[in-house]
């Protein structure tokens, strides 16, 4: 890091939230595979968009094409993982874009670790809190079966830990209510928090 000084840019948040008319923010969501985390974060996203409001998912199965594709499940991979795309995810918070990301991100550390990068109410934690046992019995790409017969290690909730989070803004488990409602309450949290009108 010697001789690198950093840029300050002539443009401040305050003056691109006038101007796409809502502030930016990071939903962070985590949750198991298959807990539905995708699904939400995209169907928000479509509601965002409807809304004329700025948004980008980034998704774990996506990175991991590009970005992250270097890297594999182990917790120090995952940690880095989480580590680039925290980083990324603050680039685009910069740019006053109102930021989806849906990753296992099982390590609490490493979620905390995203939340102190930006400012106090720019992280907002969603746990997609869907039970193991549901996230199994659905298993769309027939990964815990293969985690199960041992095909797969390291498998998040199987032979690979997840830490739930202790104090997450918003708490949902897709097994409960429909889709339409769940958007609903990431909306509302959205207005009476004064980030989208
Ligand atoms: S992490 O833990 O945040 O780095 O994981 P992430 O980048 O979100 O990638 C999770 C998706 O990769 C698939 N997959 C696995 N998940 C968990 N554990 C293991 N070992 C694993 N291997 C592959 C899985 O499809 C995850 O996608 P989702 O959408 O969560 O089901």
């Amino acid at each position: 890091m010697n001789h690198i000084v950093w840029h300050q840019h002539a443009i401040t948040h305050s003056e691109r939230a006038a101007q796409k008319g809502h502030r930016g923010a990071i939903l962070w969501f985590t949750g198991l595979s298959g807990a539905g985390k995708s699904t939400l974060a995209g169907a928000l996203e479509a509601e965002l968009f409807r809304r004329g409001l700025h948004s980008y998912l980034l998704d774990g199965d996506n990175v991991r094409h590009g970005l992250c594709k270097d890297l594999g499940f182990s917790l120090e991979d995952r940690r880095e993982n989480i580590r680039r795309v925290g980083e990324v995810a603050k680039l685009m918070l910069d740019a006053g874009l109102l930021v989806l990301s849906a990753f296992v991100s099982p390590q609490r550390a490493e979620r905390d670790l995203v939340r102190a990068l930006v400012g106090e109410g720019e992280f907002i934690e969603v746990h997609v809190a869907t039970p193991l046992t549901v996230c199994e019995s659905r298993d769309p790409k027939g990964l815990y079966q293969k985690a199960r017969a041992g095909e797969i290690k390291d498998f998040t909730g199987i032979s690979s830990p997840y830490e739930a989070p202790v104090s997450a803004e918003l708490v949902i488990d897709t097994s409960e209510g429909d889709l339409d409602s769940q958007v609903a309450k990431l909306v509302d949290y959205l207005i009476s928090g004064g980030y989208i009108p």
